[in-house]
């Protein structure tokens, strides 16, 4: 096979970006790639720039460009490269199972345009991780969130960033997430009670998401939620993490700026999310 040409838009912190670089490393693709630094995390928001505007409209990423053709979208984005023919002995969409039943699952894990936040166990991270996403904001500069208000495409988005310059809707956010993230949970936990190594038999998109997913707890102090009552996610979790892909896709984006923001973030941070959680999980398992 002959590698295409690949340009990722991406940024390193980010949810969506870490799923489109571990399905790239677990496809063995090689790929050029482009940093954006988002309005929410850097002064410079280049993810609300002309430029980049013209590559994803809705002004997020990932965004990949295969052979001069654009897609945005991290479930569309591994969609679309799973079906490139790859160096890689294995699909992302196994054949033994139903292509809109992966798809399904995989939208669920991921932040989705147009479901509602809180819903999906993809759409709740974000919910999870608005008290670090407040204090990034925080600490921009007022010209930022001014160029934010003028230029960001996403009204919902838009929205949000100014509340939390300005406001501390993070405060309440975060519990709006606790009941179905506990459901969520227990729901995969029976999945992974016949001791499966994987979602499906052999790894998959869902898994990528999966990995992106519980990889975030990490960053929110929110872990043991994964061992606490469910040893058999735990133990999937575990094995997640051996693979290379969560390594070279996920961990090794961290830069200086990433841990800074994250350890200053820890002193500050209550653990009354966790908490919550943990008190769910008491009450219904
Ligand atoms: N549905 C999109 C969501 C992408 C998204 O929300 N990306 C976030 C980072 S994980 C982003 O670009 N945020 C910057 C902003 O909204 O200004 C996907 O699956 O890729």
């Amino acid at each position: 096979m002959s590698n295409p040409n690949i340009i990722l838009y991406h940024a390193n912190w980010s949810f969506c970006s870490q799923m489109v670089r571990v399905a790239l490393l677990e496809k063995g693709f090689s790929f050029d790639k482009r940093h954006i630094r988002l309005c929410d995390q850097y002064p410079e928001g280049e993810n609300i720039d002309k430029d980049y505007l013209a590559i994803n409209p809705l002004g997020t990423v990932p965004a990949i460009q295969i052979d001069g053709n654009t897609i945005c979208g991290s479930e569309e984005i591994i969609y679309q490269l799973d079906k490139i023919d790859s160096n890689s002995a294995y699909s992302l969409y196994p054949d033994n199972v139903n292509e809109d039943e992966i798809r399904k699952w995989a939208s669920d894990t991921t932040i989705t345009d147009g479901v509602e936040f809180a819903s999906t166990l993809g759409t709740i991270m974000p919910v999870f991780s608005s008290p670090l996403l407040q204090y990034m904001i925080k600490q921009l500069p007022f010209s930022s969130i001014m160029k934010i208000l003028l230029r960001h495409p996403r009204k919902d988005r838009k929205m949000i960033f100014i509340a939390m310059y300005f406001g501390n809707p993070s405060k309440k956010i975060p519990f709006m997430g606790v009941n179905n993230y506990v459901d969520e949970i227990i729901k995969l936990e029976k999945l992974f009670s016949d001791g499966r190594d994987f979602f499906y038999d052999t790894f998959s998109h869902v898994d990528i998401n999966l990995m992106c997913v519980f990889n975030r707890l990490i960053d929110l102090g929110l872990e043991q939620t994964l061992s606490y009552k469910t040893p058999f996610i735990n133990e999937y979790w575990e094995n997640l993490k051996s693979r290379n892909s969560y390594r070279d896709g996920i961990l090794n984006y961290y830069t200086d700026k990433e841990k800074m923001l994250l350890s200053e973030y820890y002193k500050k941070n209550d653990s009354s999310v966790l908490k919550a959680i943990l008190e769910q999980f008491d009450k219904k398992i």
